[in-house]
């Protein structure tokens, strides 16, 4: 050994094993020191066709004390020695580099369902100014570009961070030509003129504010519009006008049903329903799910799903809940909907559609007393207020399909549909999974279940948001 100062070692990945064994019998014969082993004592490592980014990450793996001290050196150092008949100082160029870290973002996906969207909206200029634009296509019956403008919303609701030019959004998947000339001048202007002109604009704010009634839709807005009714007050005062029950309630119960519902009074609406449940059966069981179960603090309802332990036993369940509630004076308005659940129907080609089990949508008197932290207000005329409730009852063996589809957000359904349909030749919806491959149903008991089936990482509820 002539060199004690330098101890080399041969990296034997994309070298071979005969290549190696060569190059050290030629390093030893003269008079280098090559070690078999990649030990503490090795002073060069030498490679060759190692891409810095394959080489670093093997080398960290290996678990060298002081390999920030090690030469890591392409085989042109080797060569070079050896053509001196000593080891050549190590220069820039010898170096195999460290892999720079990946600063590039990874690719964010078209459908919902592959992103995860939490409640902290970092573009809530962008978002809540493209979701004017699609609202009033909604009123404008064009569910087109309504659905073009909710996707571009639901896109920069996923973003962890601020955009701050129209250049940060390159790449974005769903953002079409209007949607990038809006948020343009949104960052030119600090608005949209747009948006501005929908906003001031006399139909847009009287469709807004009839289809804030319960029970009244695009179509009715439109009808009373038309007729050139613009308040409230004139609806009601309008005795040629015919309402429907649900509108009736809807109007009178309006003060209360268009405010917000708070997490305190959901919890005693859950506290209430759980009560009348277990008039029915001892083994109920009720889960909190819609905006509420993805962390949102406010809601415009509460929405629960209830099961009992064998499917089919659910039959007759919330009829017995609303019969509770009226008899406890706690039910203002009830709608139920019968099962029209036929296992044998399934699977649906219309995926959009409302599902088939039993259900029913409520308006509750709920009282002051009941919601925790909530002061009772002796100068107030009563000490209850009225809160929309959505129940629904689906078979315990199709529970998972139904808390999946009524976790919501609506645009994350419809691109957990969407995705299921043109990615995987799945059809999915509130009530099953099916395969079209292979002409079958894929059976979940959990929400876990039914992502997997879909090859898609797990999404919790909170990251739906979409
Ligand atoms: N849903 C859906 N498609 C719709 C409407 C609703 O898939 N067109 C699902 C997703 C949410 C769930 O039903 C409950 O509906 P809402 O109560 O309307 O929505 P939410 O997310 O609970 O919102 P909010 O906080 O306003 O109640
Ligand atoms: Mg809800």
């Amino acid at each position: 050994m002539k060199f004690e100062e330098v101890t080399m070692y041969l990296v034997e990945r994309r070298m071979g094993t005969s290549r190696r064994n060569f190059l050290t019998s030629l390093a030893r014969s003269k008079g280098f020191c090559v070690d078999d082993t990649l030990s503490a004592k090795v002073t060069h490592v030498v490679a060759e066709d190692n891409p810095g980014q394959e080489l670093w990450p093997w080398l960290q793996e290996q678990g060298l004390p002081h390999l920030d001290n090690t030469n890591v050196v392409d085989i042109t150092w080797f060569t070079e020695s050896m053509r001196a008949g000593r080891p050549v100082p190590v220069e820039a160029q010898h170096h195999i580099q460290t892999p720079l870290p990946d600063t590039s973002l990874p690719a964010v996906s078209q459908y919902a369902c592959q992103r995860r969207t939490t409640l902290d909206n970092h573009n809530k200029l962008l978002t809540d100014a493209l979701e004017v634009l699609a609202e009033n296509y909604e009123f404008n019956d064009s569910k087109g570009p309504c659905l073009g403008f909710r996707r571009a919303a639901s896109v920069l609701k996923s973003l962890t961070t601020a955009l701050s030019c129209l250049q940060d959004a390159e790449g974005l998947p769903c953002l079409g030509e209007e949607s990038k000339t809006v948020i343009e001048e949104i960052f030119e202007c600090g608005s949209s003129s747009r948006v501005e002109g929908i906003l001031a604009d006399e139909r847009y704010q009287t469709l807004k504010l009839f289809t804030s009634v319960f029970g009244v839709g695009p179509k009715t807005a439109e009808k009373w519009y038309r007729r050139g009714l613009r308040s409230l007050e004139q609806i009601c005062a309008d005795s040629s006008i015919h309402l429907n029950r649900m509108q009736e309630a809807g109007f009178l119960y309006y003060e209360d049903i268009s405010k917000p519902v708070t997490v305190a009074e959901a919890k005693a609406v859950g506290y209430i329903i759980e009560e009348a449940a277990s008039c029915f059966s001892s083994g109920v069981t009720i889960t909190l799910t819609g905006g509420f179960c993805r962390g949102k603090t406010f809601g415009h309802d509460v929405d629960f799903i209830l099961t009992v332990p064998e499917p089919g036993k659910e039959d007759g369940l919330l009829p017995a809940v609303i019969g509770r509630l009226r008899s406890q004076s706690l039910l203002l308005f009830s709608d139920f909907q019968e099962s029209t659940f036929d296992l044998s129907k399934l699977p649906s080609q219309r995926f959009e559609a409302m599902d088939h089990f039993e259900k029913c949508f409520l308006i509750l008197k709920l009282r002051t007393a009941l919601v925790e932290g909530k002061q009772t207000d002796p100068s107030r005329k009563r000490d209850w207020k009225a809160v929309r409730v959505d129940l629904v009852a689906p078979p315990v063996d199709r529970y998972a399909f139904c808390l999946l589809g009524w976790s919501g957000s609506t645009q994350f359904e419809r691109d957990l549909r969407r995705y299921a349909r043109l990615e995987r030749g799945m059809l999915l919806d509130n009530h099953a999974l099916y395969d079209k491959a292979t002409n079958t149903f894929l059976p979940a008991k959990t929400e876990e279940d039914i992502f997997a089936h879909l090859g898609l990482d797990y999404i919790e509820p909170w990251q739906r948001n979409a």
